[in-house]
C-alpha cells in the first residue's frame, strides 16, 4: 500500500496527461444542434427529459417513476409521466446566496412506506446565513419540512450540498469550507467535512469522533458522494484554482485542505486517488455505476470543466485508478451532477444559468445519456 500511495502521483499525472486525447469528439448530431432533443455525442445518447429548469442541483429518483429535481433558487420540481410540473413539488425557505439555495435531496430507504425525503439548503437567519439538513414529509403530492435536523455554517461560496444514503443506511452530507479554510482543520467545526448522521439526526454510535456528525475533515468543497458495491465511499472536490480532487472517503481520515493539494504529502493527511494537476474539472456530483455498458465506473460531472468524467479501477483495487476519461466536453456547458435512473440511463443535470456559466436557449437541462446505439 505504501509502495502503491507512492506511485500514486505519477500514475496521476500520467493519467491526467492523456485523459484528453480519447474521448475528443466533435460531436456528431442526429439533428441540427439548436433545440436538438436527442444527439449522440462521444459514442453517448443525449436526450433532453425536461428543460428551462433554473440552475438545477440534484436529481431523485422516486420508486413510483417521479422524478425530482432541485432548483437552487428555493424550489423542488417534479416530473410526473414524462411530464414537468410548473409548481413546486415542495418549496420552504431556501434562500440562493452566491452558491447557496436549495441543493442536496435525498430520498429515505423506505420512501415507499414513509414518505419521507431529506433536503440540504441555505437561508437566511437573524445570525446570519445558515446552511440545513431538514427532514420532508409527502402529503397530498407536496412534501413540506418536518424538522431541521442538523444546522451549519453557510457562506457565499464553499457550501458542499450533497446529500445521499450510505449502504449503512446513515444519511451523508458534503460540506465545504465556507470559505474560512482553517475551519476544515478544526474538528469541533462542522465546515469542511464530510458528515454522517442517522436518519432522525441523532449521531451514530459508530462515528470516528464521539458524539459529532464529523465522518472525514480537511476538505475545501466537496460536492459529490458515491458508493461502489463493496462499500467504498468516493467523493469529488473542488481545489484551489485547478487541483481538483477524487477523495477515498475512510472514517476518521484528514484529507489535507488547507495544508496540502494536488499530488503534496504530509504525515497523517491523506492524498487524493486522482488530481486534476493544472487542469480544471471543478467537479460536482458523482454515482458509481455497477453495470451496463459503463459497470464498475465512477461517474463524476464539471462544472467549469464542462465533462462528464469516467473513472475506472485496477480490480479489487478502490485506490488504483486505472483509466479516466471525459465526455461530452463543452457540448452542454456546465454539469451539476449524475445519477443513475431506473433502467440504467445516466441523468445529467446542466448548470448554465448558475450566473457562470453561458445558458443556451431553454437551459437548464436533465439529459438521460445512454449508451448509443444500446
Ligand atoms: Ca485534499
Amino acid at each position: 500500500m505504501r509502495l502503491l500511495r507512492a506511485l500514486l502521483p505519477v500514475l496521476v499525472v500520467f493519467l491526467v496527461a492523456g485523459c484528453g486525447a480519447g474521448s475528443a469528439s466533435s460531436g456528431e448530431g442526429t439533428t441540427g444542434a439548436e433545440g436538438t432533443q436527442s444527439r449522440t455525442v462521444d459514442g453517448l445518447q443525449v436526450e433532453t427529459v425536461a428543460k428551462n429548469l433554473d440552475t438545477p442541483w440534484e436529481v431523485a429518483f422516486a420508486p413510483d417513476g417521479r422524478i425530482f429535481v432541485t432548483e437552487r433558487p428555493g424550489v423542488v420540481r417534479v416530473i410526473e409521466s414524462g411530464e414537468l410540473r410548473e409548481e413546486p413539488y415542495a418549496e420552504f425557505g431556501a434562500e440562493e446566496m452566491g452558491e447557496g439555495g436549495q441543493l442536496g435531496l435525498a430520498l429515505d430507504p423506505d420512501f415507499e412506506q414513509n414518505d419521507t425525503l431529506y433536503a440540504y439548503y441555505s437561508t437566511e437567519t437573524d445570525d446570519g446565513p445558515e446552511n440545513r439538513i431538514a427532514r420532508l414529509l409527502e402529503e397530498n403530492g407536496r412534501a413540506t419540512e418536518q424538522e431541521t435536523l442538523l444546522s451549519m455554517p453557510a457562506a457565499s461560496i464553499h457550501n458542499g450540498g450533497r446529500l445521499a444514503f450510505g449502504p449503512d443506511g446513515k444519511l451523508y452530507a458534503t460540506i465545504g469550507d465556507v470559505s474560512e479554510a482553517s475551519l476544515a482543520q478544526d474538528r469541533d467545526a462542522l465546515a469542511g467535512k464530510i458528515l454522517r448522521i442517522n436518519p432522525d439526526g441523532t449521531v451514530p454510535d459508530d462515528n470516528p469522533f464521539d458524539g459529532s456528525p464529523v465522518y472525514s475533515y480537511g476538505h475545501r468543497n466537496p460536492q459529490g458522494l458515491a458508493w461502489d458495491d463493496e462499500g467504498s465511499l468516493y467523493a469529488p472536490e473542488h481545489g484551489q484554482s485547478a487541483h481538483d480532487e477524487l477523495n477515498l472517503i475512510e472514517a476518521g481520515k484528514n484529507y489535507g485542505w488547507p495544508e496540502i493539494q494536488g499530488d503534496e504529502n504530509a504525515s497523517g493527511l491523506t492524498p487524493p486517488i486522482l488530481h486534476s494537476g493544472q487542469q480544471t474539472w471543478a467537479p460536482s456530483g458523482a454515482e458509481y455505476v455497477e453495470d451496463g455498458a459503463w459497470a464498475d465506473s465512477l461517474m463524476f460531472t464539471g462544472l467549469a470543466g464542462e465533462s462528464l468524467h469516467r473513472v475506472e479501477f485496477a480490480p479489487g483495487k478502490p485506490v488504483e485508478v486505472a483509466r479516466h476519461r471525459e465526455y461530452l466536453g463543452g457540448e452542454y456547458g456546465r454539469l451539476r451532477t449524475v445519477e443513475q435512473g431506473p433502467g440504467g440511463a445516466l441523468y445529467v443535470l446542466t448548470s448554465n444559468r448558475d450566473g457562470r456559466g453561458n445558458p443556451a436557449p431553454e437551459d437548464d437541462r436533465l439529459l438521460k445519456v445512454t449508451p448509443a446505439g444500446g
